[in-house]
């Protein structure tokens, strides 16, 4: 594009030959071609009149003097020939000659024609300029005509309001208005006077010039009529254009009768589902589509255009409003399927709890009938909360992209559905559109539609945001938002065909916010006139958009009256049809409304192919070469920093002695198992040094700039590849899109990191809804791993806790039932039984193991895991080559090994612990000098709960009086969940004592002293045999 306003100050002069080549280069090929331009170095003092506003008018009078020098006053003429010979910045310009009396009459009356063209044409390009920026707040965009949709009824002072109102006694007015401040110097007489256009609109199609009336006419037409487009604040020109040119260019808006006839039928499916599901359950919830029936067929127009231009997979997430009707006539799911949820006696075939029939998911494969090509289609399910699901879908759309190779998203997309209140509302919006162009995070442009029905359950829009719009949380990462009436359903169809364009042209986010309204209540239950008494008197007397539009078909003869009707009665026999067969459904299978099918992982009939886990660990070559690639650089000449390189010759130490620590079992762990073709992602704060520095999965040149090398991926020739990300600072959105990701296929370890374990809790609404019950919901399993750095170590409330409490109090074994410890497997089956499965390691070793059971368990299982901190560095938290070869497993459980376990019939005590505060049990203990009278038993995993292993460590030790040690508060940590099912394992015949930090309210003191002083008591209660005596 033209850039003279923000170039002058710094191109120089161009030969003539040069200047037409650059202009016309840098212009997108749709641009009007007449005008060439050039740019200029002339120093913004030296020649102020090209600074600022002018440069535009300037410009446009240079292309013109390109074409024609005569079409441009002498003194510009002799500027533009002095500037193409390459006069330097500032002598380009000749003053007229001192003039003489008689002269200078003369010019008096001359000059001020020259001055007003300048200043009628900036006029006219700042009037332009100000419909493209704030057209949109004149919009017809209310089909109720309340609230304006950007809740302000004023028209904004710089723009000429609609062409009805284009009277010239309104645009004096106007224009008396807006010459306030002296920047529009037009009159009346202005109106017929004709201006050249300039190359940032389109509105004059073949032409080059317009007469101001026209100009103000067809700027209405394209930014004041049922869609306003908010484009101005993207800040690239070439999109810029894009927009300006297909909305601006006369005449843009076509449709052929066949697919105004398309748009009909799909509007008939639309509304009459909706109808008939009224007519047959009156009083059954199901959050209805009315007020907003043309979602179907904009959803369909993106899906058809976006089909049409390569994509074969689109991934969509929305929420309860019209879900029914989307899954029907989007998805396709087979009426009988829907009708049949509606029967209370309807038995629930699968295990779990299920889900409401607005929250399942859905997975269909189909032809395209438009396109005729292959399209799958993928609901995600998802719960009440709102927006919760929009990071899972893009994860999962990212996951589709990676595992099909779409490395530009030119096959797979995501579209998200939204409700007004909630698009506005919910903070998980905004953390997912900024995952929206991150690179390891991109899923390459979401079209995000709103139904924006101007309420929220019973709150107004006035009282649920504070911006103009509910969409303006887009603008933050430059997505155009188009506002589109939706009782006019070619507008919006016309919106969603340039948003899938935009889409597959830009690969960015867009959203279509579909101003409606909501005919009944919230539910079907619900009375708005207690309310919203007043837009529910204007919402009876509206008439639903099929009739409107029916009737305007009719009208222009694209349809009669009986085709129009033969349609409808054509849709309700379907409905009836599919309503007689839904009677003969009496069992509902939750896995027909799977989303996310694994195939070929379960059996056909959808079990687990085994009961069992082969051995986790790994021959001692394996081992090996993984240990001395993670020690070493394995790129050429490729600097890193000297801190590292000492990391690097300690790993290459252990590695030599047989031994690894947290970052090499790690690494062994992932390093294995892409060696066998499993795809490992760790995403999270800072993951790829590691929060601790002591990962370091990328290393950094230290003087090539974003030269970086990751050594996960040079380990086996055709290894899976490897993903360490640093995601943004959210947690919400992060550990959504990674369970996104994790659902795609069972073949890949996907890992989230919290920074700190801490910090998990913004993510709540992801582990409460998705990861706790999601298979439980919508029998769908989730492999997704979460590490949770935990460690009471003295750094205060807010970097101790990863409140393992919360994870175990949502575990689902039951802590009064013993299980039959005889059946076969018991430990494999107690995992298919959980919901997830929660470990705290106190060895490298067991991390390890922990990490490849995941994969190698012929099932998926969230996998929660308490990180530790100070052990990444301890001494002692080692674990040899020896407990990771082939024949060793995950240990459940540690069992004692020292003195205590040689005589255990003299131990008094059995202290059970779990993670790091072994360590500090370990060393107290050798300094008392108890090594034989105290047991430490370690349990490694927590869930679900280890009953036979544990079982017999009480059995070996039956002289000693049983204690829970925790470094965690009373009523933190893990001992809630613990004493009831080590009492239930030992059929409650002793007593379990607790040894740990009284409760409290907060996880932690912020007081290294107090910490001390605390971890010191506790010590002294695990190892006082008389602590508990007064209690017996
Ligand atoms: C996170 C969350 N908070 C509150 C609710 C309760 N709730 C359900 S629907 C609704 C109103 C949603 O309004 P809007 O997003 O405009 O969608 P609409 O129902 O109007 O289509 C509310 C508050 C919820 N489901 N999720
Ligand atoms: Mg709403």
């Amino acid at each position: 594009m033209l850039h003279l306003r923000t170039c002058a100050a710094k191109l120089r002069p161009l030969t003539a030959s040069q200047t037409v080549k650059t202009c016309s280069q840098n212009r997108p090929a749709a641009v009007r071609t007449l005008q060439q331009s050039r740019c200029y170095s002339a120093p913004v003092a030296a020649e102020p009149f090209l600074s600022g506003t002018s440069s535009n008018y300037v410009e446009e009078m240079y292309c013109a003097w390109l074409e024609n020098p005569k079409s441009v006053h002498k003194s510009w003429d002799i500027f533009f020939r002095n500037t193409n010979a390459g006069a330097p910045p500032g002598t380009a310009y000749q003053s007229p000659l001192p003039l003489s009396r008689a002269s200078l009459a003369a010019v008096a009356q001359a000059q001020p024609n020259v001055d007003k063209l300048v200043e009628d044409h900036l006029a006219v390009q700042s009037l332009i300029r100000a419909y493209q920026i704030r057209g949109h707040h004149v919009a017809q965009l209310d089909p109720l005509g309340i609230l304006d949709a950007d809740l302000d009824s004023s028209v904004p002072a710089d723009i000429i309001s609609s062409t009805d109102k284009l009277d010239l006694a309104v645009f004096k007015e106007r224009l008396r208005m807006l010459t306030v401040g002296g920047f529009y110097g037009l009159d009346e007489s202005d109106l017929d006077k004709v201006f050249h256009l300039p190359t940032t609109t389109f509105i004059g199609g073949q032409e080059s010039a317009l007469p101001l009336r026209e100009i103000i006419r067809r700027l209405e037409m394209a930014y004041c009529q049922h869609i306003g487009v908010e484009f101005m604040f993207i800040n690239d020109l070439e999109q810029c254009q894009w927009i300006r040119q297909k909305f601006e260019t006369p005449g843009v808006m076509q449709f052929t009768n066949e697919e105004k006839r398309t748009l009909l039928a799909r509007l008939v499916r639309s509304t009459r589902f909706e109808e008939f599901l009224q007519r047959k359950w009156s009083s059954e919830k199901r959050f209805g589509l009315e007020g907003c029936e043309v979602l179907i067929p904009a959803l369909k127009t993106i899906i058809d255009k976006s089909s049409e231009n390569g994509v074969d997979y689109v991934i969509m997430g929305m929420p309860h409003r019209g879900r029914l009707n989307v899954l029907a006539n989007v998805i396709r799911k087979e009426l009988e399927q829907i009708f049949c949820q509606f029967d209370s006696k309807l038995e629930a075939a699968d295990e779990g709890s299920g889900d409401v029939k607005y929250h399942l998911g859905m997975y269909h494969r189909r032809i395209n009938r438009v396109t005729d090509r292959n399209i799958t289609l993928s609901l995600v399910a998802n719960p009440s909360h709102l927006e919760a699901a929009d990071p899972v879908v893009m994860g999962k759309t990212k996951a589709e992209q990676f595992y099909c190779g779409d490395t530009e998203g030119k096959k797979v997309m995501s579209i998200l559905l939204h409700g007004d209140a909630a698009f506005a509302g919910q903070g998980i919006v905004y953390e997912t559109f900024h995952l929206s162009d991150l690179p390891s995070y991109t899923t390459h442009g979401t079209v995000h539609v709103v139904v924006n029905n101007q309420i929220g359950f019973t709150t107004d829009p006035r009282m649920a945001r504070s911006s103009p719009y509910p969409t303006d949380v887009a603008r933050v990462v430059n997505a155009p938002i188009f506002h589109v009436n939706s009782d006019d359903p070619e507008a919006v169809m016309y919106v969603c065909k340039v948003a899938a364009e935009w889409r597959s042209t830009f690969h960015k986010d867009v959203v279509v916010d579909l101003v409606c309204y909501r005919r009944n209540g919230h539910n079907e239950m619900d009375e708005p006139m207690f309310t919203q008494p007043l837009m529910y008197k204007q919402i009876r007397k509206q008439k639903p958009v099929l009739q409107k539009y029916a009737e305007l078909l009719v009208a222009q003869g694209v349809v009669n009256q009986p085709e129009y009707e033969e349609e409808i009665s054509k849709y309700d026999k379907i409905c009836e049809e599919a309503f007689a067969r839904s009677k003969d459904e009496k069992i509902l299978h939750i896995k027909h409304w799977l989303d996310s099918p694994w195939p070929g992982f379960f059996t056909l009939d959808g079990q687990p192919r085994s009961m069992s886990c082969p051995s986790t660990g790994l021959t001692e070559d394996v081992l090996t070469h993984i240990g001395n690639v993670a020690s070493s650089v394995p790129v050429e000449n490729f600097t890193i920093h000297g801190g590292l390189s000492r990391i690097l010759k300690t790993r290459g130490e252990l590695v030599k002695n047989r031994t690894v620590d947290w970052a090499l079992a790690e690494y062994m762990a992932f390093g294995s198992l892409l060696k066998e073709g499993i795809h490992i992602r760790l995403s999270g704060q800072d993951v790829e040094r590691g929060t601790f520095s002591h990962r370091h999965h990328v290393l950094h040149d230290q003087n090539v700039d974003k030269r970086t090398c990751i050594p996960m991926n040079h380990l086996w020739p055709n290894q899976a590849p490897y993903t360490v990300c640093n995601s943004s600072l959210s947690e919400y959105g992060v550990l959504g899109f990674e369970l996104g990701f994790a659902m795609a296929s069972p073949n890949a370890l996907v890992l989230w990191e919290a920074q700190f374990g801490d910090f998990h809790n913004t993510a709540q609404c992801i582990i409460d809804q998705f990861i706790c019950p999601g298979q439980a919901k919508w029998v769908r399993q989730n492999g997704i791993v979460l590490l949770l750095p935990h460690g009471m170590e003295g750094m205060g409330p807010e970097h101790s806790s990863a409140r393992p409490e919360r994870f175990l109090q949502m575990c689902n074994d039951d802590p009064d039932v013993l299980p039959d410890l005889q059946q076969a497997n018991f430990d494999i089956s107690q995992l298919y039984d959980c919901n997830w499965v929660v470990v705290n390691c106190s060895t490298p070793g067991n991390f390890f193991h922990v990490l490849r059971r995941q994969i190698l368990l012929p099932f998926r299982k969230p996998l929660i895991i308490f990180t530790p901190k100070s052990l990444l560095r301890h001494p002692e938290a080692r674990t040899s080559f020896d407990e990771m070869l082939p024949g060793t497993h995950f240990q459940r459980v540690i069992p004692e090994s020292g003195p205590a376990a040689q005589a255990p019939a003299g131990v008094k005590r059995l202290l059970f612990c779990t993670g790091k505060v072994y360590y500090d049990l370990t060393r107290e203990r050798a300094a008392r000098g108890m090594a034989e009278q105290v047991a430490i038993t370690r349990i490694e995993q927590l869930s679900p709960f280890p009953f036979d292993l544990l079982l017999k460590e009480v059995q070996k030790y039956p002289n000693a009086e049983l204690a829970w040690c925790q470094e965690e508060h009373k009523n933190q940590g893990y001992y809630d969940y613990v004493k009831p099912r080590l009492r239930t394992t030992i059929d409650r015949a002793k007593p379990v004592w607790y040894a740990g930090r009284d409760p409290a309210a907060a996880p932690a003191t912020g007081n290294k002293k107090t910490h001390l002083t605390e971890l010191q008591r506790l010590l002294d209660t695990a190892f006082d045999l008389d602590a508990f005596k007064n209690f017996s």
